[in-house]
C-alpha cells in the first residue's frame, strides 16, 4: 500500500465517512428522533450531557493551554465564550439548565449531579483528560465529531416539538445556539487539522482520535440506555435507591 499522505480533500473524505459511527446512529437517539422516547429518557439524557457541556469549556481551556500560537487561541477562546458566557451573555450552560427545566427537571438536582451515571462521567472524563495531556493540534481535531453536529442539532429542532409538545419551546434555545456555533468551530478545526497532519501514519493516527471521541459519544448513550431502556441502572442487583457520587467533579 502507497505510504503517500492523503491529500486535504481525501483527508476531509476520510474525516466525514467516519459520521456512519456518530451517535445520530444510535438506538438511544434514534428513539428520541422517533417520538418513542418516555419522558424519563428525555430526562435522563437532558441531565447526563450536561454533564458533558460543563466540561467542553474544560476541554478548550486544556487546549489553549497546551497552545503557543496567539492566533489560534484568539480564536478558540470563543468555545469558552460560547459555553460559559460571554459578559452580559446567558452562554450554552445556562441554555442547557434551561432545557433541563424546560423538561421538566429541577436545575438545583441537575447542578448536584446525582443523575450522572458512572458511564456518562468516565467517558467524559477520558474526553478531558485525552486534552489535557494531548498536543493542542491532536485535542484540536477530536471536536471534529462536530463536523456532523448541525444535523443533529437541526433533527432535534424538527422532531421533538411535534414528538414531545409537552417540553416548553425555549428548551430548545441551546439546539438553535449551536446550528451557527458548530459550524464555525469545524470551520476552524478543519483548518489546523487538515494543515497539521501531513504523513499517512499521521493522518491515520488523526482518524483513531476522531474514532476515540465518537466512541466518548457512543458509550455515553450506552450507559443511558442500561439505566432507562433496560432498567438496570448502576447497583440495581443491590438496591433500589440512586446511587452516585457527590458533585459534579471527581
Ligand atoms: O453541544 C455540543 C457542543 O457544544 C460540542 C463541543 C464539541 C467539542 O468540542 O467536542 N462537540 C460538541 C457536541 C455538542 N453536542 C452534541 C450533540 O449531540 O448534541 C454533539 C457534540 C459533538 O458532535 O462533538
Amino acid at each position: 500500500m502507497s505510504e503517500q499522505a492523503m491529500t486535504p480533500e481525501q483527508f476531509e473524505q476520510a474525516l466525514r465517512a467516519k459520521g456512519d459511527y456518530y451517535h445520530i446512529h444510535h438506538p438511544y437517539h434514534i428513539a428520541m428522533h422517533n417520538g418513542q422516547a418516555t419522558r424519563e429518557q428525555i430526562q435522563g439524557w437532558v441531565a447526563n450531557r450536561f454533564y458533558y457541556q460543563l466540561n467542553i469549556p474544560m476541554k478548550d481551556a486544556a487546549i489553549m493551554a497546551n497552545c503557543p500560537d496567539r492566533d489560534v487561541r484568539r480564536e478558540w477562546v470563543q468555545r469558552i465564550l460560547d459555553h460559559d458566557g460571554a459578559p452580559g451573555e446567558e452562554g450554552g450552560i445556562e441554555a442547557w439548565l434551561r432545557l433541563a427545566e424546560a423538561v421538566g427537571l429541577d436545575r438545583e438536582q441537575v447542578l448536584s449531579g446525582e443523575l450522572v451515571l458512572p458511564g456518562v462521567r468516565f467517558a467524559v472524563d477520558a474526553y478531558l483528560n485525552f486534552a489535557r495531556r494531548a498536543s493542542w493540534q491532536e485535542a484540536a481535531s477530536s471536536s471534529l465529531t462536530e463536523l456532523f453536529a448541525p444535523h443533529i442539532h437541526q433533527s432535534r429542532l424538527d422532531a421533538w416539538p411535534q414528538h414531545y409538545p409537552w417540553i416548553d419551546e425555549s428548551g430548545y434555545d441551546y439546539f438553535r445556539k449551536r446550528l451557527s456555533e458548530a459550524r464555525r468551530d469545524v470551520e476552524h478545526g478543519l483548518r489546523i487539522t487538515l494543515q497539521h497532519y501531513t504523513t499517512l501514519a499521521a493522518q491515520q493516527r488523526m482518524l483513531d482520535i476522531l474514532q476515540f471521541k465518537l466512541d466518548v459519544l457512543w458509550s455515553m448513550l450506552d450507559a443511558m440506555s442500561m439505566a432507562y431502556e433496560l432498567n438496570r441502572p448502576p447497583y440495581h442487583t443491590v438496591t433500589e435507591q440512586q446511587v452516585w457520587h457527590r458533585g459534579l467533579g471527581v
